[in-house]
């Protein structure tokens, strides 16, 4: 099987409304495989390095203190189609305009409140998994129920 990995944060509006656990559930129902976790609170460089691409946009200085605000889940998963499949689990980056039944579309509604992150291509990923996380953090293990999620 070809398996991906993405990296999936759960922004400090999630830690703090106690979303963890349905955020983390999603994926795990999904049949995703966590390869990684932790609770962390990241200082501004790292963020304004994670949000590189976006330093130029007007709401960029509102994001990094948002992302500043306490803790981030940050999360490696792992499986068929994971990133694409992953941003479709949390919906539109506006939640006005994501769909209920995504993360987004069911916890959030203002942009600035967005609840989570995901990466957005297979390159991203692995930049940000190798940004979050060092070698040691990531598991690798043969999920129990693989063969009932795949074919
Ligand atoms: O990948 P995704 O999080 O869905 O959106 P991005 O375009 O990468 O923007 C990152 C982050 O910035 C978004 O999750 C919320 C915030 N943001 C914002 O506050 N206002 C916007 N108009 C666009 C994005
Ligand atoms: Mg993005």
């Amino acid at each position: 099987m070809t398996s991906e990995q993405t990296f999936i944060a759960i922004k400090p509006d999630g830690v703090q409304r106690g979303l963890v656990g349905p955020i983390i559930s999603r994926f795990e129902q999904r049949g995703y495989k966590l390869a990684a976790i932790k609770l962390v609170t990241p200082g501004r460089e790292h963020l304004e390095k994670h949000y590189a691409d976006l330093s130029d946009k007007p709401f960029f200085p509102g994001l990094i203190n948002y992302m500043l605000s306490g803790p981030i889940c940050a999360m490696v998963w792992e499986g068929r189609d994971a990133v694409k499949t992953g941003r479709v689990l949390l919906g539109a980056t506006n939640p006005l305009a994501s769909a209920p039944g995504t993360i987004r579309g069911d916890y959030a509604i203002d942009v600035g409140r967005n609840v989570c992150h995901g990466s957005d291509s297979v390159e991203n990923a692995q930049k940000e998994i190798n940004l979050w996380f060092s070698e040691e953090d990531l598991v690798s293990y043969k999920q129990a129920q693989h063969s009932w999620i795949y074919e």
